[in-house]
């Protein structure tokens, strides 16, 4: 059977009717890939999976969130949407609004958005508006437009958002037959850690689970208002994608991390890049910086021991990490970041001493 998109496959979790347009690029069914290389490796005493999210039709899992906004939106005979974005939203956005025949507006940070993201904004036809300030002024500037003019906010403020990307938390049960112990993710708006919160709880409400995952946010460390416990005016991190100083929301996922008996920590932007890396030559999954953020959560709380478990447990932890965004966004970045290719003559003898053969 052909994949029907996150709302005709959980259609009885979602607030959708009959009369609901279903927008769809057939989002969701995404890979969750077991990462026994990484383990081996960097000496990880666990079970890790990597929900590759990049493979969603416009590359990261926002997809899911935006089907289900765009659809109510069109549902309730929105004129046009709206939305701040560091990158990927606004991708999302664009790319769903061409397909529902709505105008979209996209306001984003200016030259701190990954160059694959403003090309997707502005291939499908969004009106794309830079400012000169962070994403959490642009989100401001949003907020006050759509209760002026009859635009809809598709921001993770906007429930619909959230509700669509719970799915991926079903999926994660679905694919495992069971919660995992441990859940990890970047944090940026703080919408994707409430989001799962809330599929894993709908699932363990009707039993489909009888365990539930703690919570375990990584913000960057030069973006990490939740972790100071204030505000941060301005946010740094190569991590584009998590550069917010003031989460949407901030409180549901401290709730979420509370209720889980999970945590919101901080990873350092070398730690990042660390894992982006691993990620990539050790399993083959290309992730945007910002994804990465969640595995080199990962590393760094190994290094505490907090996973090792005694002889006499069966098994050891099961842990998912959600790699939120495709590395391909960012494609600047993974090259500059790598040993730059050698150029020689198209001639045999010349390539053949290159590789060394
Ligand atoms: C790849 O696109 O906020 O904590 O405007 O693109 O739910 O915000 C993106 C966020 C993680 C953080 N990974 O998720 C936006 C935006 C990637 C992201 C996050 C984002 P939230």
């Amino acid at each position: 059977m052909n994949w029907p998109g996150i709302i005709e496959a959980y259609r009885a979790f979602l607030p959708v009717t009959e009369k609901t347009p279903v927008v769809t690029l057939f989002e969701g069914n995404t890979p969750l890939v077991r990462a026994s290389r990484l383990c081996e490796a960097l000496s990880l005493p666990i079970d890790l999976y990597l929900k590759y999210e990049g493979t969603n039709p416009t590359g990261s899992f926002k997809d899911r969130g935006m089907t289900l906004a765009i659809s109510k939106a069109k549902e309730a005979g929105a004129q046009a949407v709206i939305c701040a974005s560091t990158g990927n939203t606004s991708a999302s956005a664009a790319a769903f609004s061409a397909r529902a025949e709505l105008p979209a507006y996209v306001l984003i940070p200016e030259g701190k958005i990954a160059v694959g993201k403003l090309a997707q904004a502005m291939i499908h036809g969004a009106t794309v508006v830079q400012v000169t300030g962070n994403f959490d002024e642009a989100l401001v500037l949003v907020k006050e437009i759509a209760q002026k003019y009859p635009i809809t906010l598709v921001n993770s403020i906007n429930p619909y958002r959230l509700e669509g990307q719970k799915t991926a938390a079903f999926e994660i049960c679905d694919q495992l037959g069971h919660a995992p112990d441990y859940h990890f993710l970047p944090v940026g708006n703080a919408g994707n850690i409430t989001a799962y919160w809330r599929g894993y709880k709908d699932y363990h409400k009707l039993e489909k689970i009888s365990l539930l995952p703690k919570m375990m946010g990584f913000q960057a460390a030069g973006a990490a208002p939740i972790v100071l416990g204030h505000k941060v005016e301005k946010p740094d991190t190569i991590a584009t994608a998590i550069r917010i100083g003031n989460p949407a929301s901030w409180k549901e996922a401290i709730t979420a991390a509370q209720e889980s008996q999970g945590k919101i920590l901080s990873v350092t932007d070398e730690e990042i890049i660390y894992a982006y890396r691993k990620i990539a030559a050790l399993e083959g999954l290309f992730c945007e910086p910002a994804s990465a953020a969640s595995v080199a959560g990962v590393i760094k709380l190994s290094k505490t021991g907090i996973f090792d478990v005694g002889a006499r447990s069966p098994r050891p932890m099961r842990m998912v990490c959600t790699l939120t965004g495709h590395g391909l966004k960012d494609a600047d970045f993974a090259v500059g970041k790598c040993k730059q290719p050698v150029t020689v003559k198209a001639n045999i003898n010349d390539v053949l001493k290159v590789l060394g053969l």
